[in-house]
């Protein structure tokens, strides 16, 4: 019989001294900021897109990835298919992305069904948290991006409260991290909606931002894997930011174009990355 199921149902705890609980986080917390100060990649949204490219990172644990979000909660849209209905639609080919997690799913023949979107964002979730070479930091927005010559060379972050209360307080100003490439997952809505593309039309470094065109499932998500790349050096674009920043068709709730762009994103990075020196983190 197990520990657990040998556990009285009125267990008492082992004592602990409050304090300990304080340094405990802290330290680790603290140590994490100094560790990714700097680090090879930076994803900025931890949404299906910016969570599948995180994801694939982990698979080359040479390289130090800070994955940033806004929300104390990451998954962004993908806890839910559509209009808040909970089973989330995915088209082949980007099943095989669900078969490489071990998700389990319903099959037709062209399209598989997840009985709960949560099945793939706690899943994808857990694997990245407990990678050794990504690390989360939820509840953190990205208020803008470094730029040297024109290149993408990092972020400007501060806690997401802050940002959103600038407008309460004098000068709260943000702390950065320096990195050889970011990744932009910032999505197409809500207040964070295509921060990424928006800040570069601001800068005058992309001319604009079109903004989402009306939906038609079989010509977006082709059209936003295809179009997931380096918009300028230094940052790649992926999932619906990419939709933002090209005017592509939306898809609404079918997924499989944002495991499949972030995955691209991922492989994009790692290809630039393995052509230049070492990577950051060893
Ligand atoms: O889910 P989203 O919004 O974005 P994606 O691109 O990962 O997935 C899009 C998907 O959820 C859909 O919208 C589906 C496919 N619908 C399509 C359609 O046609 O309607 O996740 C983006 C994440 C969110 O969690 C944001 O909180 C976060 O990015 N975020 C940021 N975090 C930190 N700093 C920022 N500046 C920032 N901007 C966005």
């Amino acid at each position: 019989m197990s520990a657990l199921a040998q556990l009285p149902l009125d267990a008492t705890f082992a004592p602990i001294k409050e304090a300990d609980v304080s340094r405990e986080m802290t330290t680790r917390y603290m140590q994490d900021m100094l560790d990714f100060a700097e680090v090879d990649v930076v994803i900025v949204g931890a949404g299906p897109a910016g969570l599948s490219a995180a994801y694939e990172f982990t698979k080359h644990p040479e390289i130090k990835v800070a994955l940033i979000e806004a929300s104390v909660a990451p998954g962004g849209g993908a806890w839910v298919g559509g209009q808040l209905f909970t089973p989330m639609v995915v088209r082949k080919p980007a099943h095989l992305f669900l078969d490489d997690l071990n998700i389990q799913y319903d099959e037709k023949e062209n399209y598989v069904v997840l009985k709960h979107a949560g099945l793939f964002t706690s899943t994808i979730l857990a694997k990245v948290i407990a990678s050794s070479n990504v690390k989360l930091f939820n509840a953190t927005s990205v208020e803008d991006l470094i730029i040297r010559n024109g290149t993408v060379a990092g972020v400007v972050t501060n806690w997401a409260l802050v940002t959103k209360a600038h407008g309460t307080q004098s000068c709260m100003d943000p702390q950065v991290i320096e990195s050889k490439i970011t990744i932009s997952s910032c999505g197409h809505d809500g207040p964070f909606g295509a921060t990424g593309v928006k800040r570069l039309a601001e800068l005058g470094l992309i001319k604009s931002v079109p903004g989402l065109g009306a939906l038609d499932m079989n010509a977006a998500e082709d059209a936003v894997v295809a179009k997931t790349q380096e918009i300028i050096p230094g940052m790649i674009v992926t999932g619906m930011e990419v939709a933002e920043a090209y005017g592509t068709a939306r898809m609404g709730p079918t997924f499989g174009a944002m495991l499949l762009s972030g995955r691209k994103a991922a492989i994009l990075a790692v290809q630039q990355l393995k052509g230049s020196k070492a990577a950051v983190g060893k």
